[in-house]
């Protein structure tokens, strides 16, 4: 078991979700955030860090005597380019070079569904490794975050996996989701996987539950050892009942992205 694990962005929305479920007898958690995170409970194994995934010297500090770093940190919606080019690339090169540099040898990225938003459901299944079709600056963010993993991967040797995460909520909140949902209790599987398979080097995969709707291809993340227990089937009933079917030729429909795909979305400039 991975005893040591920096997490970055931990007071956000999947930071927040692995908390507890990353816990585990004889683990630490190092939980980094730019904002104050909650302090820690009873008997939690803790270290809170406040800090930017853009300072060097911070996420070099955070970074020593960790066996793996899990990035979740960076804005996780579209915002201008100025913004998504200092957090999200500059700060996802600056966590891969502090693990470089203080030894670490295994990154796990949260990539996202919006570096291959504009892959359509029509075209079939959307593989591992599917090219990227971004569908905003926050999936261009992310199409340079796997680059950059990519880089370390083969340049230093060390094993960075990229997950493409799809929804990672409580519960899929709308219809598309009923495709693209991971269950929180599926993210910490899959997270578990990504930390102990044995010298996966650079990987990208899916990070969704088996969901019946989906059409993600499950294979390289089972190749890692995930076992999704859950499927965004038991919500579809009351999903649909609030929100009601969606129009085929929609781009929430059509798209991997969905409404980000639309025109009608903001795209930030
Ligand atoms: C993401 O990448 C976002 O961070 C998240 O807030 C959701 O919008 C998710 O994708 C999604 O596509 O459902």
């Amino acid at each position: 078991m991975t005893a040591r694990i920096l997490i970055t962005g931990a007071g956000g929305g999947v930071g927040t979700l692995m908390r507890s479920r990353l816990a585990a007898e004889g683990r630490l958690l190092r939980l980094l955030d730019i904002a104050e995170l909650p302090a820690a409970a009873d008997g939690e194994n803790v270290e809170l860090v406040e800090a930017s995934v853009t300072d060097m010297a911070a996420m070099e500090a955070a970074s020593k005597d960790v066996d793996a770093v899990i990035h979740l940190g960076g804005h996780s919606l579209e915002e201008s380019w100025d913004k998504i080019l200092r957090v999200n690339i500059d700060g996802t090169h600056t966590v891969l070079e502090a693990a470089r540099r203080s030894g670490v040898r295994r990154v796990i990225l949260a990539s996202s569904n919006h570096a291959v938003g504009y892959l359509e459901r029509a075209d079939g299944e959307a593989g591992d490794y599917a090219f990227p079709r971004p569908d905003t600056y926050y999936g261009v963010s992310k199409v340079a975050l796997e680059a950059l993993g990519s880089l370390y991967a083969d340049r230093y040797g060390m094993d960075v996996i990229a997950i493409r995460i799809g929804s990672c909520f409580e519960k899929p909140k709308d219809v598309r989701m009923l495709s693209t949902w991971m269950s929180p209790d599926d993210g910490a599987r899959l997270f578990e996987a990504c930390l102990s398979a044995p010298s996966p080097g650079f990987r990208v995969v899916w990070g969704v539950s088996d969901n019946k709707r989906g059409w993600f291809s499950l294979d390289e993340a089972r190749a890692l050892g995930y076992e999704p227990q859950d499927d965004s089937e038991v919500y579809a009933a009351a999903v649909l009942e609030q929100h009601g079917e969606l129009d085929p030729s929609s781009p929430a429909a059509r798209y991997v992205g969905g409404v980000w795909c639309g025109p009608d979305f903001d795209t930030a400039v």
